[in-house]
């Protein structure tokens, strides 16, 4: 197993509802460290371009709406396996398919608001740290 970072975002309806040390709190609590940490409010700009890949579907406009309406909560996690170790935590896209115990199975409303966002991938877990953080934001 490899040390790995990722990132996570507590998207809007996560923050709105204070749940921003809950989920923290699973992510450390399972062996996931916080590099850095930041509070922010998407522009759509930013929104657009975090979630490119997903340009053609037809959730896009709902989910650039949904992703700038509030503050979201940003961290860059460090751990063995962290990729897939948050995506575990977190649960299936759709909370109604995410296992018992997952954070969006507990938290999330539906697939679109559900709570929390962590990277796919190696390649996009580095893009989506240098998104919002400066290497020397890292410690
Ligand atoms: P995940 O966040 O589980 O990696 P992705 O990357 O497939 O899922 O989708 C990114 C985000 O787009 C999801 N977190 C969700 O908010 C939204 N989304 C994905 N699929 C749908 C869908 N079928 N309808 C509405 N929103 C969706």
């Amino acid at each position: 197993m490899a040390n790995e970072r990722t990132l996570t975002i507590i998207k809007p309806d996560g923050v709105a509802a204070q749940l921003t040390g809950a989920v923290l709190g699973r992510l450390e609590k399972a062996g996931l460290k916080i590099l850095g940490l930041k509070r922010l409010r998407l522009t759509q700009a930013q929104a657009e371009a975090f979630y490119a890949v997903h340009r053609e579907r037809g959730f896009f406009p709902d989910l650039v709406r949904f992703m700038t309406e509030g503050p979201v909560v940003v961290a860059a996690l460090e751990g063995e396996n962290a990729i897939a170790r948050l995506r575990e935590l977190m649960g299936a896209t759709d909370p109604a398919k995410a296992a018992a115990g997952t954070i969006r199975k507990d938290f999330a409303a539906n697939i679109e608001r559900n709570v929390i966002h962590g990277s796919d991938a190696a390649e996009t877990a580095r893009n989506e740290i240098a998104f919002f953080f400066a290497g020397a934001e890292l410690a």
